[in-house]
């Protein structure tokens, strides 16, 4: 036996599982880009999905590259281009809001630097087993993500926001990168064509009350680009947090996050019945039967039972 030869084989073994260790330690701990296992990545055409957003409220594209202390989208400036203002395209199925199949990459809305958007569900989304429901970026890659925090209100009017950990240690510029297994919590964690799911059920766990929320008639989904320049942070409140939340910033032209689409995996009874109309051509056709009804009944009737004519 050559024991040069495999002292080296060895050598090299220690190496590569030295370096792959290494690399794990770089990992963050939460879930992996899509395709890789332990990702919680969900496809658009995942059969567990049961129903996409059909309507949207407030829409509102921040043209302010500071929400904080300015009222957000300034009508001089334009961070977001009009091309990519079309709120309708989170509409409906992922990359295909209006049956034309446009994609991943154009179908979205973007909601520009700190913007938002409120998504609707009739019926509403119910708190099932796991997660509940997922929203579904434009990120051409497994780490070019923009992030943002994503909140629920089964009224409109009382908002619950998911709690978030961001583990980037520093800024992304533009073109940058960050490690999906350093985020959760926030949606854009995934490429296009697959969504970040969220469970209703960690909102029991995370927050003190949850007040005027009916977990299991959730109607609206905001979605609210973060500004990731480190002016904005995570929830963590213990150790050395929180931590501020770097995403590429400054993007420009689709600027924030690019909203392809919601989908549910629960859905509720419809929050109202409704009301529909019965066509003309079946209410002409239900006439006419009850009169044919009527007249073979009349042709049937046994004689003797004629009231007898009366003199
Ligand atoms: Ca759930
Ligand atoms: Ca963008
Ligand atoms: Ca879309």
């Amino acid at each position: 036996m050559n024991f040069n030869y495999t002292s080296t084989i060895i050598r090299h073994s220690l190496a590569t599982l030295s370096l792959f260790f290494s690399f794990q330690l770089l990992a963050g701990p939460f879930a992996p880009a899509a395709g890789s296992s332990g990702s919680t990545a969900v496809a658009a055409d995942s059969p567990n999905i049961m129903a996409w957003a059909q309507g949207y409220l407030n829409y509102f594209p921040c043209k302010s590259p500071d929400i904080e202390t300015n009222p957000p989208c300034q009508p001089n400036d334009n961070y977001v281009s009009e091309q990519f203002q079309t709120a309708e395209n989170a509409l409906n199925v992922a990359g295909n809001s209006d049956g034309n199949n446009i994609g991943y990459t154009f179908d979205i809305v973007s909601l520009g630097r700190g913007g938002s958007i409120t998504l609707l569900f009739d019926p509403p989304i119910r708190n099932g087993e796991g997660n509940d429901f997922a929203v579904f970026e434009n990120s051409f890659s497994n780490s070019f993500l923009e992030l943002a925090w994503v909140e629920v209100s089964s009224n409109g009017v009382d908002f619950f926001r998911f709690h978030s950990v961001s583990l980037t240690d520093s800024a992304v510029n533009s073109f940058g990168n960050i490690d999906p297994t350093d985020v959760t919590g926030l949606a854009g964690k995934y490429r296009r064509g697959f969504g970040t799911p969220f469970d209703l059920e960690q909102l029991t766990v995370t927050h003190s009350h949850l007040n005027n929320l009916d977990l299991n008639r959730i109607s609206h989904v905001k979605i609210i680009d973060i500004v990731g320049d480190g002016s904005h942070y995570d929830s963590i409140t213990s150790g050395n947090g929180p931590n501020p939340i770097y995403d590429p910033y400054p993007t420009s032209g689709s600027a924030g996050f690019d909203l392809d689409a919601v989908a549910a995996f629960y859905v509720a009874e419809a929050l109202h019945e409704e009301n529909v109309p019965i066509p003309p051509l079946f209410l002409s056709l239900l006439s006419l039967l009850i009169l044919l009804i009527n007249q073979l009944s009349r042709s049937f009737q046994s004689p003797k039972k004629r009231k007898p004519l009366e003199f």
